[in-house]
């Protein structure tokens, strides 16, 4: 009896409530022709999960396999021609694994900030709360809307106050979209932290409001911790649907559906019912679009692949101000690699053409709808972590550090191209000269 409970214990320890992921397997596969790269990614457009994509020809593949899914998942690919390496034979060792070096303890004092280990939902919150509080000549926290299953959307506002009739220039910030992308909320944690609680940095909210929504898909945040650590997407389920959650990056109202987004509600890729149909994409189109005014640049932060992208997402075309929006994205990057104790190295380049085709994102609704010219997603590096998005806790430090670097390189060029031109005079001299005649 005794020893069946400590098996029964160990087993609900090991593979128990979070035994979602036994039997599944991670495949490997290298696309030899263009027409290979197009074949996987379709895979991705059905049920099945893309842990690495290939972006080119050589470039290796992981695609996860639910066990009921293998026979015919290996079929197509034989049929295809493509060889493929069975790189994990169980996922769920690898999760229990991630699961035990994570570091979270639900020990953090009400209201604390930690780089040494994930925080889980409730502690972001409290620490935003915990600011509005300790800084409320500067810090205004305040929900944007309210998520499916009825959480609040916090986000941070950082200002001066008003100093002019106009607003002042504004950068906004947002990670978690993804939920399962760990390392994007503490990148955003940080930039807060910097902002808000260094003394030294309050010239960068002298003439510039930051506005920063650190944890967005809070709902998805709440289930990677608790149910499921692969989770994405949102957790509403789509009317008649087989399968719960809207890939909120492809639920955006710009060119919704055109290419690189799914509609079948068991892809992880799937745009929803329709445009915009889901509440946390909504809470975020409505506030941006009642105060998109003063946004000049918008940063979201995803993970991983160590690329600073910009639109267009949805096809493989480039912006009249791609020039700008390069310049501006190879700055960033060089005070990233500058600052970088673990050797990052980014790729820039527009969405499609850098990545692949992904229409409904954000990036593209904030450059197209909501008028901000200088709009980027960030796929931050996944340092050790031998799979996809699970970098170890000990890594969360040299991210945000490097990355704030970047953020910082950004606000210099927000600085000078919107406060400081904009309020240099204009030259003068050829009227003083005519006056001296
Ligand atoms: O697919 C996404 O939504 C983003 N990548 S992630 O691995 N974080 O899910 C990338 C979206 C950016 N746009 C394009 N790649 N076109
Ligand atoms: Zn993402």
């Amino acid at each position: 009896m005794k020893v069946l409970s400590v098996v029964l214990l160990l087993e609900l320890l090991f593979c128990g409530i979070y035994a979602t992921h036994q039997g599944y397997k991670l495949y490997e596969i290298t696309p030899q022709t263009k027409e290979d790269v197009d074949f996987l990614h379709k895979f991705g457009e059905e049920k099945f999960d893309i842990w690495r994509e290939g972006r080119t020809i050589g470039q290796p593949t992981d695609i996860m396999v639910a066990p009921e899914d293998q026979e015919y998942f290996e079929n197509e690919l034989t049929k295809h021609g493509l060889p493929y390496e069975i790189v994990v034979e169980d996922v769920e060792t690898i999760l229990q694994k991630e699961k035990l070096e994570r570091g979270m303890t639900r020990s953090l004092q009400a209201g604390d900030i930690t780089f040494s280990s994930y925080m889980f939902l409730e502690e972001h919150m409290a620490y935003l709360r915990r600011l509005a509080n300790d800084y409320s000549d500067i810090v205004t926290v305040e929900s944007i809307g309210q998520s499916y299953e009825g959480r609040d959307i916090l986000l941070l506002k950082l200002s001066s106050g008003q100093n002019s009739a106009n607003p002042k220039p504004a950068i906004f910030i947002d990670a978690g979209i993804h939920c399962r992308e760990w390392i994007a909320p503490p990148v955003a944690l940080y930039a807060i932290h910097q902002l808000v609680e260094n003394a030294s940095n309050a010239h960068l909210y002298e003439n510039i409001d930051w506005y920063i929504l650190p944890n967005w898909n809070v709902d998805g945040y709440e289930y990677t911790t608790t149910e499921n650590r692969l989770w994405r997407k949102n957790r509403r389920l789509t009317e008649g649907a087989a399968c719960y959650g809207t890939d909120l990056n492809r639920n955006f109202g710009y060119e919704w559906m055109f290419g690189g987004a799914s509609d079948n509600p068991c892809a992880e890729t799937f745009a929803g019912p329709e445009p915009f149909s889901e509440p946390e994409a909504q809470a975020f189109r409505d506030w941006f679009l009642a105060n998109n005014e003063h946004i000049k640049l918008y940063l979201s932060f995803h993970s991983f692949g160590e690329l600073l992208l910009y639109p267009w997402s949805y096809d493989y075309i480039v912006t009249d101000n791609t020039d700008e929006l390069y310049e501006l994205a190879v700055k960033a990057v060089t005070a990233i690699e500058n600052a970088s104790e673990m050797g990052s190295s980014y790729y820039v380049n527009s969405s499609a053409v850098g990545l692949y085709q992904a229409a409904g994102v954000t990036t593209d609704w904030v450059y197209a709808e909501a008028g901000v010219e200088l709009s980027y997603i960030y796929e931050l590096p996944n340092g050790d972590a031998p799979y996809w998005f699970m970098i170890p806790a000990r890594q969360i430090l040299p991210v945000v550090r490097e990355t704030w670097a970047g953020i910082y390189a950004m606000w210099e060029y927000i600085e000078d191209r919107f406060v400081v031109q904009a309020n240099s005079s204009p030259d003068l001299s050829f009227i003083l000269r005519k006056d001296a005649n």
